[in-house]
């Protein structure tokens, strides 16, 4: 069979464009006992430690087996360091020593995450995921004290997200994209997942985001969450809606008794 060459020019661009987006960073948080966190892309337990009074081994909110860890606000703060990526993309512990050696994520990069919050109720953020913040970077995403997602940077805000029940599971992401893939003008997504109904909020912020100082469950030590958190990844692009579904979706058990993903 000759296949025609429009075919082929199909298949060409097809392949050319299609571009899957790179997990970079990936904390499973399935740890039972320990200080040490496992991150799975880099395959490394070395990097990310557990600071104070984190409750280990709780409950998953992600699909399929694992744990998650259950941070509180108390003294001292619990959370976990979760390391740098330098711009050679090592994975490590130690502060890079600027943000110009820490890996950037410019243009589009996307960050996930399990959460279910015990209370919002104070004048203080609950982080989920931050970043060291001085000078012109930093970044913090966190549910505001009335229980709104929010991305916050140095030099700028994304509007607020979905207000959020509290002891209530929610897969939440914030995607962004300075080539506008959301619509004209729309650079960025705050995504919440209640289990049954997706909620997306767009809007024109965008900005890059270095990978410094990471913190599971804190912003400096501070401004702690008061919940459960699992399975935190950062990406590389834009994940696209059917790729959020895939995150969301319960494992399917098989007549074979193969556990695999929908
Ligand atoms: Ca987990
Ligand atoms: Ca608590």
């Amino acid at each position: 069979m000759k296949l025609k060459p429009v075919f082929l020019l199909t298949i060409l661009v097809f392949l050319t464009t299609v571009t899957h987006a790179t997990l970079l960073l990936h904390w499973k948080l399935d740890e039972v006992s320990g200080i040490a966190i496992h991150e799975e892309v880099n395959n490394t337990s070395s990097v990310a430690s557990v600071q104070g009074s984190v409750t280990l081994g709780v409950t998953h909110l992600a699909p399929g087996d694992g744990t998650a860890i259950d941070v509180s606000i108390d003294t001292p703060a619990s959370y976990i360091a979760a390391g740098s990526m330098t711009s050679n993309n090592v994975y490590q512990a130690a502060d890079p020593g600027s943000h110009e050696l820490s890996r950037t994520l410019a243009t589009e990069w996307t960050i996930t995450a399990w959460i279910k919050g015990d209370d919002w109720g104070d004048r203080k953020d609950r982080n989920i995921l931050s970043e060291q913040w001085d000078f012109e970077y930093g970044f913090s995403f966190h549910v505001t004290k009335d229980g709104r997602i929010a991305m916050d940077f140095e030099g700028g805000e994304m509007p607020l997200g979905q207000t959020l029940a509290v002891d209530t599971c929610y897969f939440v992401a914030v995607r962004a994209d300075s080539n506008e893939s959301f619509g004209a003008g729309l650079k960025h997504s705050i995504d919440v997942w209640d289990g049954s109904v997706w909620s997306h909020v767009t809007g024109e912020k965008y900005s890059d985001i270095k990978l410094r100082n990471l913190e599971v469950g804190s912003f400096q030590g501070d401004r702690q969450f008061d919940g459960v958190i699992d399975d935190v990844r950062v990406y590389d692009h834009v994940l696209s809606q059917s790729e959020l579904n895939t995150l969301v979706m319960l494992p399917v058990r098989r007549p074979t008794g193969r556990v695999s993903v929908r």
